[in-house]
């Protein structure tokens, strides 16, 4: 038995390279951070949706509490061990009706990492039903490795750069991943995963937090940033960013700023390689 997961439940992740649902906040946990999430987009005037949904960790303290609610850190370190470093954030919100979708991919395309020591936790801040256009992931495809991505331009596709698979795989052992409000799911970084357009009559919101042991390198020629939310890190390999203590205040978005422009960087050139 691990901190959180069953034997099973690892074992389960490491041959279909999924797994879901997990508890980590209550309903009202959940509830009060998409009122947060909500109340960030009324300062701004915004919707956190597309091109303003990276990294919130740096620039607001309820994001930086999510990607470290212990549930999720205990359960990632059943699976990475007890080291681990928050490389990427991301919000996925999906307006009620939206037809706005993720096309198929696998996470560790543009990362550059030296070996897949990830995970990706979904952290649902409103429901994700099948209706509400969950995750869909092909069970057992993290064996796969690496696979060729092309970019597929719709301004519906979430995924910031379009990344989309564009070999052929098997499609047949498909399954569809809901989560409640409060619950998470988890993936390898090689998972082919997407999700469809939300059917559903509410907004879907979730973090999606990528975690890496502190011994795995990114091979790009940029130094990126990362958090150390875990343990202690003794190779170094990343510059560690600062916890926001305002929300949205010049010093985070400095830091913001800094870091995007480090992992767009990255991004592209190992865009380069797929
Ligand atoms: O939020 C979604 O629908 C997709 C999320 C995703 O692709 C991810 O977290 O890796």
């Amino acid at each position: 038995m691990g901190k959180k997961l069953s034997d099973a439940q690892v074992a389960q992740f490491r041959e279909q390279g999924f797994l879901y649902p997990v508890d980590a906040l209550s309903v009202a946990q959940a509830a009060a951070y998409l009122k947060k999430f909500e109340d960030a987009e009324a300062l701004h005037g915004r919707e956190i949706g597309r091109n303003f949904n990276s990294k919130p960790h740096l620039l607001f303290p309820w994001a930086d509490e999510i990607i470290r609610q212990p549930a999720v850190l205990d359960a990632v370190e059943d699976i990475l061990g007890p080291n681990i470093r928050m490389l990427h954030v991301t919000i996925w919100p999906k307006r009620a009706h939206d037809p706005a979708y993720v096309s198929w991919h696998q996470d560790g395309t543009y990362f550059g990492l030296e070996r897949p020591a990830q995970v990706t936790a979904w952290v649902a801040l409103s429901d994700a039903s099948v209706e509400a256009g969950c995750m869909e992931v092909i069970t057992g495809s993290h064996k796969l490795g690496q696979l060729h991505h092309g970019e597929e331009v719709s301004s519906n596709n979430l995924l910031s750069k379009g990344q989309t698979i564009d070999v052929e795989f098997e499609r047949g052992n498909a399954v569809r991943m809901p989560v409640r409000a409060g619950q998470f799911s988890l993936h390898h970084p090689d998972l082919i995963h997407s999700s469809p357009a939300n059917n559903a009559d509410h907004r879907r919101v979730g973090v999606g937090a990528v975690y890496i042991s502190t011994d795995v390198r990114c091979t790009s020629s940029v130094r990126l940033t990362s958090t150390l939310v875990r343990g202690v890190d003794t190779f170094g390999y990343f510059d560690d960013e600062r916890r926001p203590t305002t929300d949205y205040g010049p010093e985070e978005q400095a830091q913001h700023r800094e870091a995007i422009a480090r992992f767009r960087s990255s991004n592209q050139e190992q865009a380069q390689r797929y």
